[in-house]
């Protein structure tokens, strides 16, 4: 093969950021999980194949023909002991998509499969696809659950779009079947859709976040839930909001689920994502709470606050002050890896356990709502403080 000189240069820079360790951050401690210096995916994880033609004889210059902006929120999978993500991808031309990225190791390595992933093209409307869910189920399959929008042709307002909850199917994530979009009967858009592991009263379960609007969630309370019986053409009459938004707190302008729920003795620990307004516009954070294992709508834990802010350079990027998930893998040894993507921009990783986000969950005091409240809920933790090194 012919190649350019320049490709020789750019494809040794690519495999030394392929091959390039990740260590854990030391400038940050929280003792509830860990941060990574480098990010795990970012724009220039790209296969360079994905964005030059590599032939000189029609790309002597060696332009970038299809460029590719930014890598960011992913689905997460751990199997047979690899670590999957199913990354959004958006190119230049502002237009997100799927691809698969693997790697023996959770925290570096991750290389794009050589392919993206083309959806069965089964929604005309569809204009953009984002935020895929992977849901390992107990009926056999690897769901994804992603947003499909399309232009909301009600309105003359050009930037008005709809959202509606897309479903594939997978044994392999290699290919994939498309079911039906998700119908909520009572909710107009939805995004933030994930499907639940296991069946909950013999059916499918799903946490959505019912929407208005396709930016403000509008009367949307929170997180809902709800049941249908067929996946393949599914449909949810009723929606119970289990977690809902609450003024004056990380949750106020939005409260949509993140990454699939995990399992553990003492109920499903979530990692979801609350909005609030500012005068400089929207802030994400992450936040978590625990759910009953014999009744997943019901909320048995929720920390106060955030658990994951951004944090320098992470403040930073196409939409700025943005921590989000929709992927967390936990391994054999009860390793937790939370997949976040800061500011729409790239993704990093961070680590925990099972115990210790347990322990965060069920030993974090609520939020009190109120600063006084919050103030006599400091002065008891410093009292007892106070009290405990005079004992020493
Ligand atoms: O830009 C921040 C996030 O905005 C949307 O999330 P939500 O529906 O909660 O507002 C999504 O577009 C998400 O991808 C994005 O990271």
């Amino acid at each position: 093969m012919k190649v350019h000189p320049k490709y020789i240069e750019l494809n040794r820079r690519y495999e030394q950021l392929i091959a390039r360790k990740n260590s854990v951050d030391e400038r940050f401690y929280n003792g509830v999980y860990k941060r990574y210096v480098h990010p795990v995916l970012t724009a220039r994880h790209i296969p360079l194949f994905w964005k030059y033609d590599l032939n000189p004889d029609t790309n002597p210059n060696f332009c970038e023909r299809l460029g590719v902006n930014c890598v960011f929120n992913s689905g997460a999978l751990y199997k047979d002991g690899k670590y999957y993500l199913v990354a959004r991808v958006e190119g230049n031309d502002r237009k997100s998509f799927f691809a698969v990225a693997e790697s023996d190791r959770p925290t570096e390595g991750f290389r794009f499969h050589d392919l993206p992933v083309l959806l069965p093209d089964t929604c005309p409307e569809e204009t953009n696809v984002y935020d895929m869910r992977l849901t390992e189920h107990e009926d056999g399959w690897i769901y994804g659950v992603f947003c499909s929008e399309s232009k909301d042709r009600s309105t003359d307002d050009l930037s008005a779009a709809v959202a509606a909850a897309g479903i594939v199917r997978t044994k392999d994530l290699k290919t994939w079947e498309r079911l039906d979009n998700l119908k909520t009967l009572r909710s107009p858009q939805q995004r933030n859709v994930v499907l639940h592991p296991e069946f909950v009263d013999g059916k499918y379960a799903f946490y959505t976040r019912p929407m208005d609007d396709f930016i403000d969630t509008g009367s949307g309370g929170g997180i809902g839930f709800g049941l249908c019986d067929d996946i393949e053409h599914a449909v949810i009459d009723e929606e119970k909001i289990t977690s809902r938004r609450k003024y004056h707190t990380i949750t106020e302008a939005k409260n949509g689920a993140g990454a699939v729920p995990i399992k553990t003795d003492r109920g499903w620990l979530h990692i979801a994502h609350g909005v609030r307004n500012t005068a400089a516009g929207l802030r994400y954070v992450l936040y978590c709470f625990a759910t009953s294992l014999e009744d997943p709508t019901e909320v048995i834990a929720e920390p106060g606050g955030m658990f994951m802010g951004p944090l320098g350079g992470e403040r930073i990027g196409d939409v700025s002050n943005v921590v989000f998930t929709n992927g967390a893998v936990r391994n054999e040894k009860d390793e937790i890896y939370i997949y976040y993507a800061s500011s729409d921009t790239r993704l990093h990783v961070a680590s925990t356990t099972v115990d210790r986000l347990a322990d965060y969950i069920f030993n974090t005091p609520e939020d009190p709502l109120r600063s006084r409240d919050c103030v006599a809920q400091r002065i008891e933790l410093i009292n007892r403080n106070l009290e405990y090194m005079k004992s020493e």
